[in-house]
């Protein structure tokens, strides 16, 4: 580690960060100085005394991750990351939030070195830190003492709106619960959001008292006492049994003569005035703007070669470790890879032609992948015995004890998916999760930002349609397979059989660059009389499985509608009415197949009919304005199964009739 240096550079490495964000924001002219220049003396400590990362290995295994979970605050981020080493040139903060620049307006995983997760959306990087800080008791469980992930500590900044935030209560919840004790949250405690002070929305609850009873081990210290900071944070790195929440008392915009203390230093920059009285106040240069002073740069580099020794010296334990311990090695390289044998698509395959619900196919498949696939992880929010999501034989992850591979979440959908996104944007696991569809709703915006940062998340959503029958229309899915269709690289997949349900599973395993929904049924789905079961077929997305001859019209339908729209062709044969039926389990690997298969799918001379029991908008640009889709387009009802498909016009007699209908039309 670097040495402490004197106060006089000390001080100065701190404005240097608040002045690079207060200069890239005045630059862009948007954005927000505030968190930066509040939160810069707790960062610098944090970077320089404790974080542990390698600038030259930004994915080091054992490194710190540090989240800012307020990406709003994202030039502090990126300043820190210059200071550091790592690949964003001063340049890049000249270019902030510019298009196809390194330093977007929130911080965008994948995109920049050293960023590791996408923020902004206040309170997900919260429950992100949770599922860090989650995959590495579990893994670190499974390798046992002295393992080359086992010294990681998950930090985050978080302010006033991420614990606000519903979602982090969910995840505090649940991280004290599990006693995830490598958690250190510094709570950038400046009484200040957007719309001004915290006294007019957040004054009722006493935070420190709400963490206590979360579990949580809480502190406060003030947000300029560096050694304060630093002791707050050594104790606790050292409470392992309880995460750790360390309340940093700043003062938002500090030193902005006008600003500071104030609203005014939010989402927009201080204003050529207010930022030469920010610099006078501060006795900082006016100019050069993104100015970093030579001792600044010379501490930092200093800094940089403590931790570059930190790293060799991990990296010759890990040598040694591995020397030692080579089926556990195996193991961590299994997790490093997700790796996936070569057969996988044919192993799952196997056992497949059992009639059933999708959601129980699906359990066998999932038990069938545990055994091939050492990273893949489960769990429910609540409903692993509707959703059949469990593991058999792999035990649950409890307080304390990590190694099961089955994840209790609790009835806490958000989180669900947040911690999710956290285990894969670390990438040690393949973290599945399931609930109903329905409740997809309750985790959609950690799916939007697993779509957007690529990562391979896979949700089991059972209960897929109105024929989970009983419960009626609050639990009956009907417009959310169109919503979630909407999210750009987020695969939904809705299979119609135990082979249709095999090919999805190994779409979702394979998939890495997003995340893939597979849309379950509770009841049995009707067997189906195919051409082909060739998987290289089924990975298309959409296929032919039944030709007719002479046909003009292709009917496609999906999941638990397959059959009965399979049964209402030969119907229409039956009245001289040939149709071609086509299952299109997952519309964007169809639409993603080159123009000619999918022209040779769903011909432009015929036309096309679309069954779905659900709400069906998307269908209208396959099926055209002469077109038919038959879905679901008012709320269910609490019915048994037979009755709703009668209801909703899904039996195969009635599909035929309103086929018959339309043609006639
Ligand atoms: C879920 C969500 N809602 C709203 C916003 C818009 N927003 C950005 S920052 C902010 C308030 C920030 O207040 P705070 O979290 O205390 O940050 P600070 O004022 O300390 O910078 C809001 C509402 C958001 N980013 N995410």
């Amino acid at each position: 580690m670097a040495s402490i240096p004197t106060a006089e550079l000390t001080e100065k490495c701190v404005n240097t960060i608040r002045f690079l964000a207060a200069d890239a924001v005045q630059q862009a002219n948007s954005g927000h100085p505030g968190l930066p220049m509040g939160c810069a003396d707790l960062a610098h400590v944090l970077w320089t005394r404790h974080l542990r990362f390698n600038p030259r290995e930004p994915r080091w295994m054992d490194r710190d991750r540090f989240v800012l979970s307020a990406g709003h605050g994202s030039m502090l981020l990126y300043s820190l990351l210059h200071l550091a080493g790592f690949e964003v040139t001063l340049d890049d903060l000249r270019k902030f939030r510019q298009l196809h620049s390194k330093t977007p307006g929130h911080p965008e995983f994948g995109h920049t070195p050293g960023v590791e997760v996408t923020s902004g959306p206040l309170g997900q990087g919260f429950a992100n830190g949770v599922g860090m800080a989650l995959g590495q008791a579990m893994l670190s469980a499974r390798l046992g003492p002295g393992n080359p992930i086992e010294d990681h500590f998950v930090y985050a900044i978080v302010s006033d709106g991420d614990l606000m935030e519903g979602v982090a209560a969910e995840a505090a919840s649940f991280a004290g619960h599990d006693k995830l004790g490598r958690l250190v949250y510094l709570y950038d405690d400046n009484q200040v959001t957007i719309d001004g002070r915290t006294s007019i929305s957040f004054s009722g609850e006493d935070v420190t008292k709400r963490f206590e009873a979360y579990g949580w081990h809480v502190q406060s210290v003030d947000g300029r006492d560096h050694d304060g900071i630093s002791r707050a944070i050594d104790a606790a790195r050292a409470e392992l049994a309880r995460p750790s929440l360390v309340r940093v008392h700043t003062v938002i915009g500090y030193g902005a003569p006008k600003k500071q203390g104030t609203s005014g230093v939010h989402g927009s920059p201080l204003g050529e005035e207010e930022l030469k009285a920010a610099k006078e106040f501060l006795r900082w240069p006016l100019e050069p703007r993104f100015l970093v002073p030579d001792d600044v740069r010379a501490f930092w580099k200093e800094v940089a070669a403590g931790k570059h020794a930190a790293y060799d010296a991990w990296a010759r334990r890990e040598k040694a470790w591995r020397e030692t311990h080579p089926e556990k090695a195996k193991l961590l390289d299994a997790h490093l890879g997700r790796t996936l044998p070569a057969d996988l698509g044919a192993r799952l395959l196997e056992g497949s032609e059992v009639v059933d619900s999708t959601r129980k196919l699906s359990s066998a498949v999932i038990n069938r992948a545990a055994a091939l696939v050492p990273s893949l992880m489960g769990g429910s929010a609540d409903l692993a015995e509707s959703n059949l999501t469990e593991i058999k034989g792999g035990g649950s992850v409890a307080p304390g004890a990590y190694v099961g591979r089955n994840v209790h979440y609790g009835i806490r959908e958000h989180a669900m998916g947040a911690i999710a996104n956290g285990l894969a944007y670390d990438g040690l696991f393949i973290p599945f999760c399931g609930t109903f569809l329905i409740f997809s709703d309750y985790m959609r915006p950690p799916v939007r930002l697993a779509a957007l940062s690529g990562l391979q998340v896979i949700y089991v959503w059972t209960h897929d349609s109105v024929f989970l029958g009983e419960d009626g229309p609050t639990h009956q899915p009907v417009e959310q397979l169109t919503a979630l269709r909407a999210i750009p690289n987020l695969h939904v997949v809705r299979p119609a059989d135990g082979l249709e349900t095999a090919a999805a599973w190994t779409h979702a395993l394979t998939r890495r660059e997003g995340p893939t929904a597979l849309v379950l049924t509770r009841q049995k789905t009707g067997k189906i009389a195919r051409a082909s079961s060739d998987p290289a077929l089924l990975a298309r997305g959409g296929y032919v499985v039944a030709e007719a001859p002479g046909a003009k019209l292709t009917v496609v339908a999906t999941g638990s509608e397959l059959a009965p729209a399979q049964e209402a062709l030969s119907l229409l044969a039956k009245k001289g009415i040939a149709a071609r039926l086509v299952s299109m389990p997952c519309l964007a690997c169809f639409e993603a197949q080159p123009a000619d298969y999918q022209r040779q799918v769903l011909p432009s001379a015929h036309r096309i009919c679309a069954v779905e029991a659900a709400r069906g908008l998307e269908w209208w640009r396959h099926a055209g304005r002469d077109g038919l889709v038959i879905g679901i387009d008012r709320f269910g009802a609490s019915a048994p199964e037979k009755a709703l498909a009668e209801e909703f016009g899904l039996s195969p007699a009635r599909i035929a009739e309103r086929i018959e209908r339309w043609l006639a039309g």
